[in-house]
């Protein structure tokens, strides 16, 4: 009876183990009817693992320009506007970066209430929360009136998380 109730015991620990697997898995099926679902989700912050900095610059820069997550990370970043210009940083693919810049010259002071945007004047700082749940590549750049085409931008190499598991087994 012992033994029987340990290996109860062992299999009940696996299930737990395993279950966060499952409750990513349908958080994800949830989000893919929003249209930023394949650049990921706002972040809470109580999940927030990474702060990262980023500037601004009058020089059409966002400095650093890459940044890399692990699947499944949310980030908080922090975007510091070291120039005199306004600058925003949004978060999409390249299409829908594109598409929107070409409305943003039709309405230039158009304001930015999502959660994938932000926009700060000269000297502002401000963060993004954002949740990486897709593999792959999210583009962002600054939507201003032709600073994309000036080339504000860059992009966030969302790595797989199976990869980063794989990577974290070599490590150890
Ligand atoms: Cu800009």
């Amino acid at each position: 009876m012992k033994i029987q109730n340990t290996l109860l015991a062992l299999a009940s620990a696996t299930l737990l183990a395993a279950s966060p697997a499952f409750a990513t898995g349908g958080a994800e099926a949830h989000h893919h009817e929003k249209s930023t679902a394949s650049i990921g989700e706002p972040g809470q912050a109580s999940q927030a693992m990474r702060t990262v900095q980023v500037e601004m610059r009058d020089s059409m820069q966002f400095v650093p320009s890459t940044l890399s997550v692990r699947q499944g990370e949310t980030l908080r970043i922090v975007v510091k506007n070291t120039g005199q210009l306004r600058h925003e940083i949004v978060l999409g693919s390249e299409k829908d970066l594109k598409a929107h810049a070409e409305i943003m010259k039709k309405s230039p002071a158009m304001a930015h209430p999502e959660p994938q945007m932000l926009t700060l004047a000269g000297g502002q700082s401000g963060a993004l929360l954002w949740k990486f749940s897709q593999a792959g590549v999210v583009d962002f750049a600054c939507l201003q009136p032709g600073h994309f085409e000036a080339g504000m931008k860059g992009r966030v190499q969302v790595i797989a998380a199976k990869a980063a598991q794989a990577g974290d087994a070599h490590a150890h």
